[in-house]
């Protein structure tokens, strides 16, 4: 086992890295196992084995089950769209190790383990020779994710809905988000509402805004999708060598959601001039070529499937999950940093003073972007 491995025992939490691999049937002999990627939720690890002088690469991802309380049922989800997903690019010749997540089992032919301390881990085999990004490097890779999450959407349109669980109920149901919101800033708990008076002022500026997508949908107005829910860049894998979007991943949120949301939190992530967690906020904007870009490529991978309704709310989509995620921040801020992790003082502040700021451009470019969806739709109609 290299250095690397024997640093995170000196952390005290290698035994349970060690117990959790020896429960995977994995290819050959583990020899490191380094953190990896920059997610906000789970623990990600890079695991490597050597078989027979070959390195074999795993992901070992500890997952989150504070904020995931329901494993077994998260687990059921992700076995069983991922080997839907592998039947159906089978079907159409495609790559099943690459395209699709893939989860290596436990020697007890389980999905995922949990250890000793009840901490719970899957692996997932690694997918080569593709990489994802914190920020859009080129307008292409933007298009490319586009089109993979609007596929991604469309490929599980087929998808038994009533077999997924909610994995955290009311995950994009922004009133109730509103109503933690609220309870956060009035239990103060950690005596740091005043510190965001501004931030607070500007969630309740917006209150009548926030129910447009979940009213639509709890009046059938606008149907339930099977979506991804989490559909920020870095959750696609870009092909190294061709740059196309290969595989969707992190799918611990695939519930029934709105389409519009997949949209929207891709523009929120991507469509920024700034990281997700600038301070400069003057550097915070909308890219409209880049809003277009995604749109094009979205409603392209939709193949058609969208209603007139949800194509003419992706606006509302875009700016309901950047409010929203600001909103998250701004709760998880005032309530002590639990859930998001930070790597910094104040940095969910700084992330929701961003998303505030990049609503706050939208609504400046409000009826550019409606054109901009209103010129794609044409193209995208069956
Ligand atoms: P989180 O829920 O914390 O965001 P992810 O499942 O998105 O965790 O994984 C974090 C990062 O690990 C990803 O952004 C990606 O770079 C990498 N990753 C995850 N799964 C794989 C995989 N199967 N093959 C290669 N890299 C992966
Ligand atoms: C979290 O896991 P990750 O980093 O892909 C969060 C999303 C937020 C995002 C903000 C399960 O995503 O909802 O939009 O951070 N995931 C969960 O960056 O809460
Ligand atoms: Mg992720």
């Amino acid at each position: 086992m290299s250095q690397t491995f024997e640093t995170k025992a000196a952390e005290g939490k290698c035994r349970q890295m060690k117990e959790a691999i020896g429960a995977f049937s994995l290819e050959g002999e583990p020899v490191s196992c380094e953190r990896y990627g920059s997610g906000h939720i789970n623990d990600t690890f890079l695991l490597v084995c050597d078989v027979n002088g070959k390195e074999k690469k795993y992901i070992l991802q500890r997952i989150n089950n504070e904020i995931f309380q329901d494993v077994e049922g998260l687990m059921k989800n992700v076995a069983g769209v991922t080997s839907y997903l592998r039947e159906v690019i089978r079907k159409n010749h495609g790559d099943c190790d690459r395209e699709t997540l893939n989860l290596v089992p436990t020697k007890m032919e389980k999905c995922y383990y949990e250890d000793s301390i009840h901490s719970f881990w899957r692996v997932y085999q690694f997918v080569s020779g593709a990489s994802t990004y914190d920020k859009v490097r080129k307008p292409e890779d933007f298009y490319q994710s586009a089109k993979a999450f609007g596929h991604f959407q469309r490929l599980l349109a087929g998808y038994p809905v009533e077999e997924l669980t909610e994995t955290i109920p009311n995950f994009h149901n922004t009133p109730v988000r509103f109503e933690t919101f609220k309870q956060a800033v009035q239990e103060d708990s950690c005596k740091r509402a005043e510190s965001c008076q501004e931030e607070i002022a500007f969630v309740l500026r917006h209150e009548k805004e926030l129910g447009a997508v979940q009213e639509l949908l709890e009046s059938k107005q606008m149907p339930y999708r099977v979506t991804h829910n989490d559909t920020k860049l870095n959750n696609i894998m870009l092909d190294d060598k061709t740059g196309e979007a290969i595989c969707v991943i992190d799918l611990d949120t695939i519930m029934p959601g709105a389409s519009v949301f997949d949209y929207g939190d891709s523009i929120r992530f991507g469509a920024n001039t700034a990281a997700e967690d600038e301070v400069d906020l003057s550097k915070v904007s909308l890219s409209l070529p880049l809003f277009e870009t995604y749109t094009k490529g979205f409603l392209e991978g939709c193949e058609g499937s969208l209603t007139a309704q949800e194509m003419e709310m992706l606006p509302m989509g875009a700016k309901l999950m950047t409010l929203e995620c600001g909103m998250r921040f701004l709760t998880d801020y005032l309530q002590g940093d639990t859930y998001f992790k930070i790597h910094r003082e104040g940095h969910n502040l700084d992330r929701c003073r961003c998303q505030f700021a990049l609503v706050a451009d939208m609504e400046k470019k409000w009826e550019e972007m409606k054109k901009i969806v209103e010129r794609w739709k044409e193209h995208a109609a069956v």
